[in-house]
């Protein structure tokens, strides 16, 4: 399992509509522990596909119930009530903002097995489903911002990227992390 770099806001394949898993192959399941790998070690509850570079439309959630889930080709098939609460993003770091989302869904995906499943999310696992399934048709949360709150994340965005030309970011995995701040106590 290897951790993988993180796409940033601005990398071209965070807009583009992902493609249908065909077959689920040994190497989209080495494809999806690396993806579980690299959102433990950025300290995610959800990583898509396009996130780490990839064009296939797959997710992964841990929302923190002991549940590894693996949403291949999900459809969200039902979303009913509201929901208002604030979210990040892996792929546009220390940007937050206000989002109404569907209180409760129901998806339909296969498996890492290639079966097909569905499942019911309401509350945190809910928005999870609604945030990485809208990561596979290219969109991000800060689409759903005021036009003045969007402009106001976009300046903050630009102004913490400093120039920054590259479109991916390193994940430093937690423990490495602390062993770093460690070092520099000492
Ligand atoms: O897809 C991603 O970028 C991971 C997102 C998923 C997410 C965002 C907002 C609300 C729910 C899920 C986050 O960066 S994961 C970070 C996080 C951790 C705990 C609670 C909410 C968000
Ligand atoms: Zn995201």
């Amino acid at each position: 399992m290897s951790v993988l770099d993180i796409y940033v806001l601005g990398a071209p394949i965070l807009r583009q509509e992902t493609r249908p898993v065909e077959v689920v192959t040994d190497e989209i399941r080495r494809l999806i522990d690396d993806m579980f790998a690299t959102m433990y070690a950025a300290k995610g509850i959800g990583l898509a596909a396009p996130q780490v570079g990839r064009s296939e439309r797959l997710t992964v959630i841990d929302v923190g119930d002991d549940r590894q889930l693996v949403l291949i080709n999900p459809e969200i098939v039902l979303a009913e009530g509201k929901q208002r609460a604030e979210e990040g993003c892996l792929s546009i770091p220390d940007i937050y903002g206000e989002v109404e989302r569907a209180a409760r869904v129901v998806v339909r995906a296969l498996d890492r097995d290639g079966k097909p499943f569905e499942l019911e999310g309401t509350e945190l696992l809910a928005r999870c489903i609604q945030h990485e399934v809208d990561h596979l048709h290219g969109r991000l949360f800060i689409d759903y911002l005021s036009v003045v709150k969007r402009r106001a994340a976009l300046a903050k965005w630009e102004k913490l990227r400093k120039g920054e030309k590259s479109h991916t970011r390193k994940v430093v995995p937690a423990e490495v992390a602390e062993h770093h701040h460690r070092d520099e106590e000492l």
